[in-house]
């Protein structure tokens, strides 16, 4: 079904055809440069992977230039703000009134990557899906190369670059020279359970909720298809919770009035993830450069890992455009900078809002009192409410030239 002849010599070479690998792709082949794609599994086990709901203007406006977006604008639900359920009493986020007009839309990254699938299957581009004990080398010289396995056969291609696009358990940011690379993280002590079901969500907006239980995430991808989430211990394992028992558990951690219209169904998906706050500097090593979740993580409260990957891969493709049609190297050289001001604006956001609105096991009655001191002063300050609103629609593309460039 895919175009998987495998060519000896690209342009760009990316690995990962995730969201960042396929969008950077597509933008690619509409400035003219070459490009293949290898991923390590296959389509469907890409298009089977429950993740990210909540895109920002930035990355419409990417997947609009990118000539994927038409689906996303009729399917795509636009939500004006969320509300954050604390003590019993549900607090409305407005994020079109504290941001003077912006809002976020709601589709999933599986719609996503099958948007950004079909058009590449359309063009017929080359994408190896399947591609065994994929390797990197030669990125500190002019000619880097990619090598992989398919069907019992060696294959090699030779690029100007490589896009290391293969998320965060990758091969690419692991290849790089140990002393050339600065890791930061921190992993935090519960996980998300979600399960995804085909139920009418249970209120039209997103709801965040902090209870004495844990955390919990109403989220949705459709007027008739729900996602949930449930903190849960890192000891827990899918397979402890019945579809029964997460239902019965969200209820708890819900409003009155939410827990009784809470409509239950049969899983179509359960998974447990852990929670990380990792970031590598810098996330160019010679002709090798890093995009998305090989290069960061965020906890996923704060809804930026899909749009990091999203702005990463446009100043990628710039860097890019910038080299082939200006035969200048500015673009390459200041991406890392580029990329990383708004990478650790994003970290600080995920993290303070996971602080909220998880119970930590080990924060003691101090770290409780503090953090609904916080919630109470964010529920009765407009400055802080705008704070929250401004960083959840997400930084204006421009953030960070003047820091990565000046
Ligand atoms: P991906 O999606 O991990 O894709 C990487 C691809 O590389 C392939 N690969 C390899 N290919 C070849 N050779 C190898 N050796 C390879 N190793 C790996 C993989 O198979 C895969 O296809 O990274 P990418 O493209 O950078 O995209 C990042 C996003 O997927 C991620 O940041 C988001 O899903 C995070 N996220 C959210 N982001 C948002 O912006 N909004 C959200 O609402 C949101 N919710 C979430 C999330 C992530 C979650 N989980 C599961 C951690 C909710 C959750 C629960
Ligand atoms: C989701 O719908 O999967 C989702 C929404 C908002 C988040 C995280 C995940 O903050």
């Amino acid at each position: 079904m895919y175009n998987s002849t495998a060519p000896k010599r690209t342009q760009v070479a990316i690995v990962g055809a995730g969201p960042a690998g396929l969008l950077l792709g597509q933008l690619l082949h509409r400035a003219g440069i070459d490009a293949v794609i290898v991923e390590r599994q296959s389509a469907d086990y890409v298009l089977g992977r429950i993740r990210a709901g909540v895109l920002e203007q930035v990355t419409m406006d990417l997947l609009d230039e990118a000539g994927v977006g038409r689906r996303m604008h009729q399917e795509g639900l636009l939500h004006a703000g969320f509300d954050m359920l604390f003590k019993g009493q549900r607090h409305r986020i407005d994020l079109n009134h504290l941001t003077g007009g912006q809002q976020v839309m709601v589709y999933g990254q599986t719609e996503v990557t099958r948007d950004l699938m079909d058009a590449r299957q359309a063009i017929g581009l080359t994408t190896i899906y399947e591609a065994q004990d994929v390797s990197i080398d030669d990125f500190d010289s002019q000619l880097p190369c990619v090598r992989w396995r398919k069907d019992g056969q060696m294959h090699e291609l030779r690029c100007d670059f490589i896009a290391g696009c293969d998320g965060f358990h990758g091969i690419c940011r692991a290849s790089v020279p140990a002393g050339a690379i600065t890791e930061y993280e921190k992993v935090y002590p519960f996980g998300w359970l979600g399960l995804l079901a085909d139920t009418r969500p249970v209120h039209h907006e997103l709801i965040y909720v902090n209870s004495a239980r844990g955390f919990a995430l109403c989220s949705q991808r459709s007027q008739t298809r729900s996602r949930y989430y449930l903190q849960v211990p890192l000891s827990d394992r899918v397979e402890q919770w019945s579809d029964t028992a997460f239902w019965d558990e969200l209820r708890l951690r819900l409003d009155p009035q939410a827990a009784e219209h809470l409509d239950t169904g049969p899983s179509l998906e359960k998974s447990i993830a852990p929670l990380r706050s990792f970031v590598a500097e810098p996330m160019r090593f010679g002709r090798l450069l890093l995009a998305g979740d090989a290069a960061h993580i965020v906890p996923p409260t704060g809804a930026k890992g899909l749009n990091l990957a999203a702005t990463d891969v446009k100043y990628l493709a710039q860097a890019f455009c910038q080299f082939y049609q200006e035969h200048s190297t500015a673009g390459v050289d200041h991406y890392s900078d580029r990329c990383l001001r708004r990478v650790w604006r994003a970290e600080r956001f995920s993290w303070w809002f996971t602080s909220l609105m998880h119970r930590f096991p080990d924060s003691g009655e101090m770290g409780q009192k503090l953090q609904e001191a916080e919630l109470d002063y964010l529920f009765h300050s407009q400055a802080a409410l705008q704070s929250v609103a401004e960083n959840y629609v997400g930084l204006p593309l421009g953030f960070g030239e003047s820091a990565a460039l000046g």
